[in-house]
Parts: C-alpha cells; sequence; structure tokens
C-alpha cells in the first residue's frame, strides 16, 4: 500500500523515481519528449509528457487484471525526466534528441511530442537495437509522405526517412488505425513501394481484435519490433486531445485487446506521442495514452517474469 496518496506528489510516470536507489542501471528508462515544431495543424503535444505524467497516477496502486502484474513489480523502471530539445530550432531539436537516447543504457519508453521524434529516437537507438526493426505502427497516418512530394521533415515524413535510412524494415512491418485523408501516390509508395501491412481502422472493427492480433504477427515475425503508438489512432471520440484528429479511428479497448496479446513479440522499445492536453477534455487522452504505456510496460514485466 502506497502511503503517499496517489493523486499526490512529484508528476513522474507513475511516481517513479528518476534514479534507482541502488545506482544501478534500470531495465526501462522512460523519457519525455516536450517537442512540437514538427505539427502540421494544431500544435500543443510539447506537453504531451506533462499530460501524460499527471493521468498515470490513476494507474499506480494494482496489477493488469488478466496479466496479474505491475510494472513497478516486474521492472525496475525510472523516468528520467524530459530530455533537452533546441526551443524553436527543429533541426537542432532532432539532433539532440538523438544525441540523448543514444546514451540511454537501458530499454526506452518515450512520451512526445510529435510523431517526427520517432526519426530520432529510431536513430539514436540503431547501435543498440540495430537496424531493420519491424514497426508495429498505431495511427491515423500513414506518416510516409516523402519529401519529394513537398515539406520538410515534419511529423507526416518519419518513416519515409526511417525507411530510407534503413532504420526499420516496412515489409516486416504494419500500420493499424490508418484512415486520414492521403494523396493516392503517397498510399500507393506506403504500400506497394515500401511494402508496409496497412490496416485501417474499419478492418479493425469490422475484422475483430484477433484478426488485428494475426495480422501483426504474421507482418512482424521473430524479428526485433518498435511500437510507435500516436493517440490520433483512437477515436477522437476517445482521444480528443490531440492536433490532427480524424474520425472513425479505433477505440481505446480495442488497442488494449490487441496489446496485451502481443507479449511474445521481441519489442526493443516504444514511444506514446501527439497527446496534446489543451484540446482535451476530462483527461481522457492522457489517461489513455498513459494505459497504453502502462499496459506495454506489463507486458515486458509479464516477459521478464518467465
Ligand atoms: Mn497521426
Amino acid at each position: 500500500m502506497n502511503e503517499q496518496a496517489t493523486y499526490s506528489g512529484l508528476r513522474s510516470f507513475l511516481q517513479l523515481p528518476a534514479k534507482l536507489d541502488n545506482g544501478g542501471t534500470p531495465d526501462v528508462t522512460l523519457v519525455g519528449i516536450p517537442f512540437d515544431l514538427g505539427t502540421t495543424n494544431r500544435p500543443g503535444c510539447r506537453f504531451g509528457p506533462a499530460g501524460i505524467r499527471d493521468a498515470s497516477l490513476m494507474l499506480i496502486d494494482g496489477d493488469h487484471p488478466e496479466m496479474r502484474v505491475n510494472p513497478m513489480d516486474g521492472l525496475s523502471c525510472i523516468d528520467s525526466g524530459d530530455l533537452d530539445v533546441a526551443c524553436g530550432y527543429l533541426d537542432q531539436s532532432l539532433e539532440l534528441i538523438e544525441k540523448q537516447v543514444s546514451k540511454i543504457d537501458s530499454h526506452l519508453v518515450a512520451m512526445g511530442g510529435d510523431h517526427t521524434v520517432t526519426l530520432p529516437i529510431l536513430r539514436g537507438r540503431a547501435e543498440r537495437n540495430g537496424k531493420g526493426l519491424s514497426l508495429v505502427h498505431i495511427d491515423a497516418h500513414v506518416d510516409t509522405w516523402p519529401d519529394t512530394f513537398g515539406g520538410p521533415v515534419g511529423h507526416g515524413t518519419p518513416f519515409h526517412y526511417a525507411a530510407q535510412e534503413g532504420l526499420i524494415d516496412p515489409m516486416r512491418s504494419i500500420q493499424i488505425g490508418i484512415r486520414s485523408p492521403v494523396d493516392n501516390d503517397v498510399m500507393d509508395y506506403t504500400r506497394d513501394e515500401l511494402g508496409f501491412t496497412v490496416i485501417t481502422a474499419e478492418d479493425v472493427h469490422t475484422g475483430g481484435v484477433d484478426v488485428v492480433v494475426e495480422a501483426i504477427k504474421k507482418a512482424v515475425g521473430d524479428n526485433a519490433a518498435y511500437l510507435t503508438f500516436d493517440i490520433d489512432g483512437i477515436d477522437p471520440s476517445q482521444a480528443p486531445g490531440t492536433g490532427t484528429p480524424e474520425v472513425g479511428g479505433i477505440f481505446t479497448w480495442q488497442a488494449l485487446a490487441i496489446m496485451k496479446k502481443l507479449g511474445s513479440l521481441n519489442w526493443v522499445g516504444m514511444d506514446m506521442v501527439e497527446v496534446a492536453p489543451a484540446y482535451d477534455h476530462a483527461q481522457i487522452t492522457s489517461l489513455a495514452a498513459a494505459t497504453f504505456i502502462w499496459t506495454y510496460l506489463c507486458m515486458l514485466a509479464v516477459r521478464k517474469d518467465k
């Protein structure tokens, strides 16, 4: 039992410490990345880490009801705070993020920040995690707009660059929840040229959770897998606090049901991006994001248990 009330105290994720008491290397390091210079529509997800940390306090005092673990029992976890960014400077911020994540010597879970941040994360972690990762990508958007179609690096382009740089292997990657307006040539490029498996939000609703889980396992196999979770993959009725909402999305229960069946994948990291608390209502978006991270950590805790 916590002596401190769950809703009080310093706002780290799950009230985790910034360092382990014994000074050792934790199993998992959480960081915030307060960066939203890559947004194309409504900004504000620089406040995502703060919103997620605040909402995470709901999840402190219990185990996952089915996995029967909680992250703090199964793993040594820290929340080491926010990374430095170069406020107002996009390119320099990406370089700073890459440099800082490259120095973290444990499994990394990042709280964004807009989706641009996944690119420097993948770059900075390539030495540790390898290249050619399987991306498990929950999002309303494909985020593979190539530079040749106009525009600089931003939150719509990270997986174009990640694919070009060999950081991910699109042939062994999968996108879930896709539904935004998108140029036909970008959609063709994503699916036919790069080779992503693309599951629309409607596919999730009509096909059901188990069909999606099988598709993810088939695409990824035993390759090292990275989960990048854009909160706008969730329907705006359940996650309104984001910069580029798209109607017709997947529901929080579906995302949770899918995630908890993916414990057997060879996970090497996760990020949770695009939470913009200023557009949220009653903290539901931040709570959803915190719960997805908590569920991911529970999966890791189960794996360590075995
Ligand atoms: Mn998105």
